[in-house]
């Protein structure tokens, strides 16, 4: 390939290519490897160790999906926990809630630099909220320690490769039931839907034995490739997530505040998942 394209090798077989116009960042953290481009088909690109994380274009799909869903099925959510996230597009939509605190816990502080510098839109003022307190440390063992309850848990990690790996085990999940408030929710980015079923699988036996509803929700964000990411859903409350129509309409009206791609009806039909990927959770 030319100088000026960036081939994403993540699939196998399949390499997705965009034109570049500039590089504004490509280095190596302790963690991982950040890139940040110019690209000329959808704004300023985040790419860790190879694998798209966002677009300007449409980063709004990923975060309004991760953080309105939960945080309107809660409806009291005053204690949010978000683990990654370091480009702030997570927080920033949060914070777009009454929340009193959020936490947010990512592992590699170049991260937050290097987005905070190329790509400031993403976080915007977020960073500044004095409801946030950041901790820069590994989020696992964060969890593990806890002595604090959250109302609702974000967990905005990589694929289940490299250092975001901790974040899909059992240890991790039981952590996160104990750590998680009565109704509480716990979301997670969980992968490619048709191309990782297999992911679904893992995360759906190993959430089982510590929350009463566990399940997935899907969104497609055209510049993730392979169709639809799942983000997983896990909870104990008691009150079925199907009879939420009325309530997340009143609260979403209430929220005042206005969104490109979550409405109530789009976080409904979100949970809806055909068979070809229902058959992996049992
Ligand atoms: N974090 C997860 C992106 C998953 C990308 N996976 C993929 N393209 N296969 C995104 C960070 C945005 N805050």
């Amino acid at each position: 390939m030319t100088a000026n394209w960036f081939v994403e090798r993540a699939y196998g077989d399949i390499r997705p290519a965009y034109r570049v116009a500039a590089v504004l960042c490509r280095v190596r953290s302790r963690f991982q490897k950040i890139e940040i481009l110019e690209t000329t088909s959808c704004g300023r690109m985040l790419i860790l160790d190879g694998t798209i994380q966002l677009t300007e274009r449409d980063e709004c799909i990923y975060h309004e999906m991760m953080a309105h869903v939960p945080l309107f099925a809660h409806g009291r959510a005053r204690r949010v926990l978000i683990i990654g996230g370091g480009d702030g597009g997570i927080l920033r939509e949060t914070l777009k809630h009454n929340v009193e605190h959020v936490t947010m816990v990512e592992i590699d502080q170049r991260l937050i630099d290097e987005c905070r510098r190329h790509l400031p839109r993403v976080s915007g003022n977020a960073f500044a909220d004095p409801r946030v307190t950041l901790v820069i440390g590994d989020g696992a063992s964060f969890v593990a320690k806890a002595q604090d309850k959250y109302d609702v848990i974000i967990v905005d990690s990589t694929d289940r490769v490299g250092p975001g790996r901790v974040l899909y085990t059992s240890t991790f999940y039981g952590n996160c039931s104990r750590v998680l408030a009565s109704g509480g929710i716990l979301v997670n980015q969980n992968g490619m839907a048709f191309l990782f079923p297999e992911h679904l699988k893992l995360t759906f036996q190993r959430r089982k034995p510590f929350f009463r509803d566990t399940s997935f929700y899907l969104a497609t964000i055209p510049n993730f490739f392979g169709g639809a990411l799942a983000f997983g859903w896990a909870t104990n409350r008691s009150r079925p997530r199907q009879e939420f129509g009325t309530l997340l309409r009143e609260r979403y009206t209430a929220a005042r505040f206005e969104t490109q791609y979550y409405s109530p009806a789009v976080h409904l039909c979100s949970f809806v998942l055909p068979p070809i990927i229902l058959r992996h959770l049992s």
